[in-house]
């Protein structure tokens, strides 16, 4: 194995895990697209099986391409062990399944993603698990949450849709001395703009789907940890529930990890600006992005984050009906769920990706009807801009009493 600990990150996303093809010599990782592996001998089967001999054996429990995607990402996450998972909520209830139990409970962020708080919440309360959901931008929120029976301090940082920021360090310290583990969910930064173990936390999870990929290509999940004791137990229970990923979309992930860094700069240097100038677009009543000085959490953004990112969430001052109007209105940003991509899409939240949750959950963690989240890609700046600017005039028009058209600026 190669030690690519001293490489800076544009390195590691290009060689990290990639070992040189022992039979041709070819460049790009082999995609083994085997779901089984012969054994030279009965008694070398049973090796594999007991553990004697650590080569492969079946796809579900293990595949050389999916090994490398797995080193690539626990080296670009500043260390220790992956697990990638068919989705990132295989990774989320993989996670759960893990580390919770009858009588456990979990503290977790209020505003991530919907399905990550509904699968806990209506199905594994099934199964004995409580959880408490709280705004975790106040540690000390989290600290009163905690119970005797907490297991887990799950982290959405930024949260989903609301960007709101915890400080990992803080929860990490909280969660430690309940004897609770810490999981972040890294998904809006990606291992460029935020390492979370080095932050304390015991898990990193990803959907891959999002920024890893970053062609809106591909659904796939991870965990990292540098702790083996606790990737044994989450393997453990990976193979047993299938959430395993496919060697070819394993592939797939390596490939757009290879121009994480290239996309990721580019998308903010242009969700910077756009996340400016939305807010004086008098459609607009409010901006949320973790680079400007309005947001609640900027100061902890700096320090904790190495980049803003490229998400941005607004609210428009006619509400849902204006949303409606804006994302009926573009023209270039592509109206889709999902983020992360090399395409701007945009979405309504707490119709699309959050209604699961239903109002008053939403309404407590902040997910206003009104809300509508921006995935900022690649594409030119200008072109971005103007397309928002005619569908927020539009807007501004449709809304006007007796139709008396504003021009945004
Ligand atoms: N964690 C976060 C922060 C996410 O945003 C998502 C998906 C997941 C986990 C689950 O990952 P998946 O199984 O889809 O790979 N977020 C989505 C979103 O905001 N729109 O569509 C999917």
């Amino acid at each position: 194995m190669k030690d690519h600990g001293k490489l800076g990150i544009e390195s590691l996303c290009v060689h990290a895990g990639q070992h040189p093809d022992e039979l041709y010599g070819g460049v790009s990782v082999p995609i083994y697209q085997s779901s089984t592996f012969a054994f030279e001998s009965a008694a070398q089967g049973a090796a594999r099986f007991s553990g004697a001999d650590d080569g492969y054996k079946y796809t579900r429990l293990g595949n050389p391409t999916t090994s490398a995607l797995e080193e690539c990402v626990a080296q670009l996450e500043g260390g220790g062990q992956g697990l990638a998972t068919a989705s990132g909520m295989a990774a989320v209830s993989t996670v759960y399944l893990t580390f919770l139990g009858a009588g456990a409970h979990m503290v977790s962020t209020d505003s991530v993603y919907g399905p990550s708080r509904t699968l806990a919440e209506r199905e594994l309360s099934r199964f004995g698990v409580e959880t408490t959901y709280v705004d975790t931008t106040d540690p000390a929120n989290v600290a009163r949450a905690i119970r005797p029976s907490t297991k887990l301090v799950y982290l959405e940082t930024p949260g989903n849709p609301t960007l709101a920021i915890s400080d990992i360090a803080a929860c990490a310290r909280i969660a430690h001395q309940a004897g609770a583990l810490l999981v972040v969910d890294n998904t809006f930064c990606s291992p460029l703009l935020q390492r979370p173990l080095d932050l304390g936390a015991d898990i990193v999870l990803h959907s891959m789907t999002k920024y890893l990929n970053g062609h809106s290509d591909v659904v796939a999940g991870i965990l990292v940890t540098r702790q083996p004791d606790l990737l044994t137990r989450m393997k453990r229970v990976l193979v047993q529930v299938g959430g395993t990923i496919d060697p070819h979309q394993a592939w797939l992930v390596l490939r757009g990890i290879k121009t994480l860094a290239l996309r990721v700069r580019a998308a903010e240097q242009t969700a910077r600006r756009l996340a400016q100038d939305l807010a004086t677009h008098p459609a607009v009543a409010w901006v949320r992005y973790p680079g400007l000085p309005s947001h609640p959490q900027h100061e902890l953004a700096k320090t904790q984050m190495n980049g803003f990112g490229s998400m941005i969430s607004f609210e428009l001052k006619g509400g849902v009906e204006a949303g409606r109007l804006l994302m009926d209105s573009v023209r270039l940003c592509v109206l889709a769920v999902s983020l992360g991509g090399v395409e701007t899409l945009i979405q309504h939240p707490a119709s699309m990706t959050h209604a699961s949750m239903g109002p008053e959950a939403r309404r407590a963690a902040g997910i206003t009807d009104g809300l509508v989240r921006l995935s900022v890609g690649i594409e030119t700046y200008e072109d971005l801009r103007a397309d928002l600017w005619q569908a927020l005039d539009r807007v501004v028009t449709a809304t006007t009493p007796q139709g008396e058209a504003q021009v945004g600026v």
